[in-house]
């Protein structure tokens, strides 16, 4: 990406409307854009995370009457509640701008004015329907049976006298700019959206209004005020100064406008135009990501309580439900919020896979090099290995976060975090210790606790608070960097154990914290499984009509089901139920007959817990107890425990039945106990 080469870095979410509450949707924008600016501030960038408040525009004006308070009144109330909630998912935004701040409303007339002296702003007759839930005008063809395709509400015909932008003369040179800049609209199937868009003709823009006066007055003209959009785009650069001050020189072009697709269509086609008009260099990059469903239906409104951002960060804990959000979507296609698939991920990639690591190298150094990092000595083969895994691991993470795909950079990650666990377990600095060969043994922690090092470092973006925390667990208290350096922990700093970094959720704590949230135990939100959308469109506001494709690939206007689940083929389960099957491998460690039951074995395996679990299987008709040990198996670790001949079983065995007798699943790889099947 060419942002490389630069030193500053700006990157912006849309400023969200003012009527609503910080939701799921918003806080995932406003993580993704703290995920990268964390990153490039590793990486020694000067950068600029900027987000806000959209607070002018019929439908705030709206929404303070029915509230009861005269409209700026109204703004400070509602604007509150965002800020704590992004200080409360440890976002870190470096301005938050809001549109009825006077640096905004200077600069926005001076844009204006500027693009009214090119004579691209006009003033002329508008007729055609409008919908304030969507700030937007529809033709008649666009309005299904009179009403607003998103809202599905009458829309209202308006004809009153407005300023226009010429939007219908930039056409070609939108179309110029795209073939320039081919990866301006990314993902890159968005970017052949907006310009089949633009390819198909554009109308001039209505950009003022008269019918409210809710908004920044016209240069010259106080009968009529700007269009929330115009207003809303410009905040890209007012929070800049406008042109010509020092921020706008260090930080213009923005680096990427992280926005929804339901917003590209503003982002993409309007903005660049006005900015043309405006003779402004244009963003490099927007990027739309998908949307959010939860549990596989839209957000009503009842459903976001359920997944109220900040609750779930109090429950989860934030760094949990960062990573979550990162990791499990697939940044730029849609994805669904699940309990079941956040508990999943917390156990299997934080405790277990990252958590586990941590926990046992700690150990491990504790137990057998005096509890201080040792020194690297002479690297091994298998030290030089994992090095080399790291480097490769850094490199690919680095280009997967440049290239706005964090799910993939923490898949990277993890796959490192997978090698230093068969590090561990292929060294097996025990087996050093007891024979005495002291140098290996401490070259191998080294190791182990570099590659932890570098691991922590490159979660820092996603996980700030955790990552921290790992760090300071292994000694290395420096400020972080990344590239890092091989070799840069110090040896003879004390390493700290703590407690585990991520708790495992067992099916007690998960029912536990199901109840916290409102939720059911099935994981779906029991805020409400009807169809219905609740009544006030700022609540519960399907996205506005402004896709570029705005019937394609929009999420369904109403609550119904997602259409994915209704054409469910009878008889399959969504991935859902299946997420929540907690399958691992585990090890056997033991294994005894059951006394007086012909059938049954009592086994104690390594199921990645810490500590033995014990499980009863009814497999004894065909294995003998020792065949059994040393075995690695897949367990289903989240089964309740039931009580077998009085033994309880915490989990259940998987096992084929052949001829009458049980066949239990083996893998032969020395996969570490507790790794996930998926
Ligand atoms: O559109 N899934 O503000 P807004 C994913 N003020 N992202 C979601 C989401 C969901 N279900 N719901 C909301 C506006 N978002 C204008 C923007 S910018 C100059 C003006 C996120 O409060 C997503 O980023 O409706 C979407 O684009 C944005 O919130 C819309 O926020």
């Amino acid at each position: 990406m060419d942002s490389a080469n630069r030193t500053g870095y700006f990157v912006t979410t849309p400023i969200y409307y003012v009527n609503d509450v910080p939701h799921l949707g918003t806080a995932y924008t406003t993580i993704a854009a703290d995920v990268f600016a964390r990153f490039h501030r590793l990486r020694g960038r000067n950068v600029r995370f900027l987000t806000g408040l959209d607070e002018h525009g019929q439908k705030i004006a709206e929404a303070a009457e029915a509230a009861g308070l005269e409209p700026k009144a109204f703004v400070d109330r509602m604007a509150a509640p965002f800020r704590e909630a992004w200080a409360a998912l440890d976002t870190n935004p470096d301005d938050f701008i809001r549109t009825t701040e006077e640096r905004h409303q200077r600069v926005v007339q001076a844009l204006w004015s500027r693009i009214a002296a090119t004579g691209d702003i006009y003033k002329g007759l508008y007729e055609d329907w409008y919908c304030t839930g969507c700030e937007a005008y529809y033709t008649e063809k666009d309005l299904v049976d009179g009403k607003c395709p998103v809202h599905e509400r009458p829309a209202t015909k308006m004809r009153t006298e407005s300023y226009f932008f010429r939007l219908s003369a930039y056409q070609e040179r939108l179309l110029r700019f795209y073939a320039a800049q081919p990866d301006f609209v990314l993902p890159a199937s968005r970017m052949n959206e907006v310009v089949r868009f633009v390819e198909s003709g554009l109308r001039d823009l209505s950009i003022s209004r008269a019918n409210f006066r809710w908004g920044i007055p016209v240069p010259g003209d106080d009968e009529h005020v700007m269009y929330v959009w115009f207003d809303a785009l410009s905040n890209y650069v007012s929070a800049l100064g406008g042109e010509g001050a020092p921020d706008y020189r260090s930080f213009w072009p923005a680096d990427v406008h992280l926005v929804g697709k339901d917003i590209l269509r503003f982002h993409a086609v309007y903005w660049p135009a006005f900015l043309i008009a405006a003779g402004m260099p244009l963003p490099r990059h927007v990027f739309a990501h998908g949307w959010l469903t939860i549990n596989g239906q839209k957000m009503s409104k009842s459903l976001r309580n359920v997944v109220e951002p900040r609750r779930l960060a109090e429950c989860y804990g934030v760094d949990a439900v960062r990573y979550y959000l990162m990791r499990d979507v697939n940044f730029g296609l849609d994805g669904d919020f699940s309990h079941a698939a956040l508990v999943g991920r917390i156990n299997a990639d934080l405790a277990n896979d990252l958590g586990n690591l941590l926990n046992r190298t700690v150990a491990l150094v504790e137990k057998l090099a005096g509890g201080t990092v040792p020194p690297a000595g002479e690297p091994g083969e298998r030290e030089r290995a994992l090095r080399q895994a790291a480097e490769r691991t850094a490199a690919q993470a680095a280009d997967e976060f440049e290239a706005y795909r964090p799910h993939r950079a923490l898949e990277a990650i993890w796959a490192l975090c997978a090698e230093g666990n068969r590090f561990v377990d292929a060294a097996a600095p025990w087996a050093l210790a007891k024979a005495g060969r002291t140098a290996e043994l401490h070259s191998v922690l080294y190791a182990a606790l570099e590659a932890l090092r570098w691991i922590a470092l490159m979660t820092l973006p996603v996980m700030p608070g955790k990552a921290r925390i790992a760090l300071s667990r292994i000694g290395d208290v420096l400020p972080a960097a990344w590239p890092a350096t091989w070799g840069g922990l110090p040896s003879g700093v004390k390493v700290v154990r703590g407690e585990p970094l991520f708790p495992r959720i067992d099916a007690d704590r998960e029912k536990e914290l199901a109840r916290m949230l409102g939720i059911g135990t099935e994981g779906a939100a029991v805020g409400d499984r009807r169809s219905t959308v609740e009544g006030a469109p700022a609540a519960d506001r399907p996205p506005p009509a402004a896709a570029v494709a705005p019937t394609a690939d929009r999420p369904p206007p109403t609550a119904a089901p997602n259409p994915e689940r209704a054409q469910r083929v009878e008889g399959t389960i969504p991935y859902d139920h299946f997420a929540k099957l907690e399958l691992r491998i585990a090890k056997v460690l033991a294994a005894e007959k059951v006394p007086k039951a012909d059938k049954l074995i009592r086994l104690s395996i390594d199921a990645g817990d810490g500590t033995p679990r014990t499980i009863v299987a009814g497999i004894a008709a065909r294995y003998q107890p020792e065949q059994l040990v040393g075995k690695r198996i897949v367990v289903l670790a989240n089964l309740e425990p039931r009580t077998l001949r009085g033994i309880e079983s915490h989990g259940m065995l998987l096992a084929a039945t052949h001829d009458g007798k049980p066949c239990v699943l083996t893998v032969e790889d020395e996969i570490p106990p507790g790794t996930r099947v998926s």
